[in-house]
């Protein structure tokens, strides 16, 4: 049987051998709800950064450029790191090039993997339908916070596992302390996650909407994954 795992922040990766593994990435705000909101709304393609300076040089090549530091949208970049903006006309059919505190790190260190796909409650079940499919190992990769964990993608890791733990076994106890979790939250997802940290940290930047938009489950039925450095 193949194994499901749960590890809470990029920090912790090293602790996993990720070569025999199909790795979710989450950053539920608001990285990787960006990006699925994006690409099923018709962006081409985005390519994750960790370096803001090389994102940033991908504005001559043609691509547009997004992203944000402690949340804020990074001066004279095009999008910012809200759904909303990856749902615009304007982005349609362009390439974009991103660079965000933790979710695009998360992404780089997970390249060795078999494959790395975005995880993210707008498209939560189409996730769980599609590593049920791959019958591989599976790593769900919280992003957190500068190497910390965080409530909203430990929730989401829990969603997930909850949602497909029958057809996999487990080696550590992350995937059910993340499932005990989503199971004592779940019917007051947005009142628990108000109170998070990121949630606090975000409120100064008025995007209560984001936030209640990236708790929306199964708005998408996407499955973005890197494809030759690119989210497609
Ligand atoms: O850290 C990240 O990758 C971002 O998603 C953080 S924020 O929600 O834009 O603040």
């Amino acid at each position: 049987m193949k194994t499901v795992d749960v590890c809470l922040s990029p920090d912790l990766i090293h602790l996993y051998d990720v070569t025999d593994k199909v790795v979710v990435v989450v950053d539920i705000l608001r990285a990787t709800s960006c990006m699925t909101a994006g690409l099923a709304s018709g962006v081409k393609s985005i390519t994750p950064f960790e370096n803001l300076e090389q994102c940033q040089r991908m504005k001559t090549e043609g691509y547009l450029i997004a992203g944000e530091r402690n949340g804020e949208k990074v001066e004279g970049f095009d999008l910012g790191n809200s759904p909303f903006d990856y749902m615009d006309e304007k982005v349609k059919g362009k390439k974009v090039a991103v660079t965000t505190t933790n979710g695009t790190v998360a992404i780089e260190k997970s390249r060795r993997s078999i494959e790395v796909i975005i995880g993210s409650f707008l498209n939560i079940s189409s996730v769980a339908r599609y590593v049920l499919a791959q019958k591989q190992n599976v790593l769900i990769l919280c992003a957190g916070w500068k190497g910390k964990v965080n409530l909203e993608d430990s929730l989401f890791a829990g969603a997930l596992v909850d949602r497909i733990i029958d057809q996999f076994d487990y080696e550590t106890d992350a995937p059910l302390l993340a499932r005990s979790g989503y199971l004592q939250m779940k019917d007051d997802l947005l009142g628990q996650i108000k109170n998070s940290s990121h949630a606090r940290r975000l409120n100064r930047l008025n995007v209560i909407k984001d936030i209640e938009y990236c708790l929306t489950e199964d708005v998408f039925d996407v499955v973005p994954k890197l494809k030759d450095g690119e989210l497609v």
